[in-house]
Order: C-alpha cells, then sequence, then structure tokens
C-alpha cells in the first residue's frame, strides 16, 4: 500500500535547493516546521535535537495542553487531556505569524495550513513501534490503536489531506542513524530556506 509515496516524498526531503514560498512565509524570516507522527515514532526526541541544531524553538503541543490548560478535562479511557483545538491555535497565532517554530504533535489537521513551510511525518517499522511503546506503558487498546495508526500510515495521509503535497515529506525513524540523519536534513532545508528570503 502506497510504498512507492514516501519515497518519492523521502527523496524530495533532499532537495533542499527548491525552496518556493507562501504568501504567509514571506512576512516571516524563519520557517515553521510541524514534526508528526505515530506516538512514539520520535518527535520529541528529532524535535529536540532540530531545535538544538537550528536554534529554532520547540514547542511540544502535548506539554503546552497540560502547562497552560489548553484542554477540557481528562479521559480516562485513553489517558490524555482532552485537547482544546482552538486554545491551542489561539495561543500560537502570534508565535507561529513570527515564524521560527519545531511543533511536535501527533496530529496535524486542525493548524491553520499557513502556519508551516514543512511538514515531516516520521514513521518507525511496526516491532521498533510496539517495541518503544511498550516501554512507555502503552498495553491494550491504547497500544493496539497507535500500532494500527501507524500501519495505515494515518499520519501521512492526515498531513496529505491538510498540506500541500510538496511541502509533507515522510521520514524512517527506526534508528538512531536514522534520526541524525533526519536532523541533518532538515537543518540543511532550514539554512536553504533562511537563505532564499
Ligand atoms: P514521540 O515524541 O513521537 O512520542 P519520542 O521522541 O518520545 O517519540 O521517542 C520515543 C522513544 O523512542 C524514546 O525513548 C526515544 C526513542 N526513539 C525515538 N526515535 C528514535 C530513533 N529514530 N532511533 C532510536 N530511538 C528512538
Amino acid at each position: 500500500m502506497g510504498l512507492g509515496k514516501p519515497l518519492l516524498l523521502q527523496l524530495n526531503a533532499f532537495n533542499t535547493c527548491s525552496v518556493v514560498k507562501s504568501e504567509a512565509a514571506a512576512m516571516r524570516s524563519k520557517p515553521n516546521i510541524l514534526i508528526t507522527g505515530t506516538p512514539g515514532t520520535g518527535k520529541t526526541t528529532t524535535s529536540s535535537a532540530l531545535a538544538e541544531a537550528t536554534h529554532l524553538r520547540h514547542i511540544n503541543i502535548g506539554d503546552l495542553v497540560k502547562d497552560k490548560k489548553l484542554h477540557d478535562g481528562w479521559d480516562e479511557e485513553l489517558q490524555c487531556f482532552i485537547i482544546n483545538e482552538d486554545l491551542v491555535c489561539d495561543e500560537l497565532e502570534d508565535i507561529m505569524e513570527e515564524g521560527g517554530n519545531i511543533v511536535d504533535y501527533h496530529g496535524c489537521d486542525f493548524f491553520p495550513e499557513r502556519w508551516f513551510d514543512r511538514v515531516v511525518v516520521l514513521q518507525t517499522e511496526n516491532s521498533v513501534l510496539y517495541d518503544r511503546l511498550v516501554q512507555r506503558g502503552y498495553a491494550g487498546a491504547k497500544l493496539r490503536n497507535n500500532i494500527e495508526c501507524e500501519i495505515f500510515q494515518e499520519l501521512l495521509e492526515e498531513a496529505k489531506e491538510s498540506y500541500k503535497e510538496e511541502i509533507v515529506v515522510a521520514m524512517k525513524s527506526n534508528t538512531v542513524e536514522d534520526m541524525n540523519k533526519n536532523v541533518t536534513v532538515i537543518t540543511q532545508w532550514v539554512s536553504s530556506w533562511v537563505s532564499a528570503t
């Protein structure tokens, strides 16, 4: 299912010279990047390394929701806060307009499309992801749902439905080497973006 597509997108990730800016992007001097993917694919670890390499600001939406109480309470079944998407978007509007942000979240369809210059979807092999999620204490339906989410490439589909296909990039995140390579590739893209201003 769709094996050719992520490969094309992955190759596109190396094409760091072709930076085409949207009207909203022309207003900012640094880009906004969304790092998305199923829980456990490495969004937070990658975003944090990327923030260090690029000096962009890492915004972990899960932490923001908790710290600023941008939620509608606690979901006992899923064991997580029920995110209030409107409150999150209001909270981030000014900061995103300014640019220079790496947003880290396991969803992407409720952010305004104009916010992002690059959308990175991290992907991890099922067996590797399974071990990471078990390690994190996931079990039962929560574990099953997340593994299924990865098998069906739900985040990649969501990203392609929500953003222009040319800004969406799928990246493998199975090993530390993959992660280092991803950080290098995205850092090069940031440099190209900034110098194209
Ligand atoms: P996420 O933010 O997507 O939930 P994470 O960054 O918290 O994921 O990573 C989950 C765990 O997996 C954490 O212990 C770090 C490890 N990990 C993430 N990406 C990895 C990679 N590419 N190679 C090896 N370990 C990785």
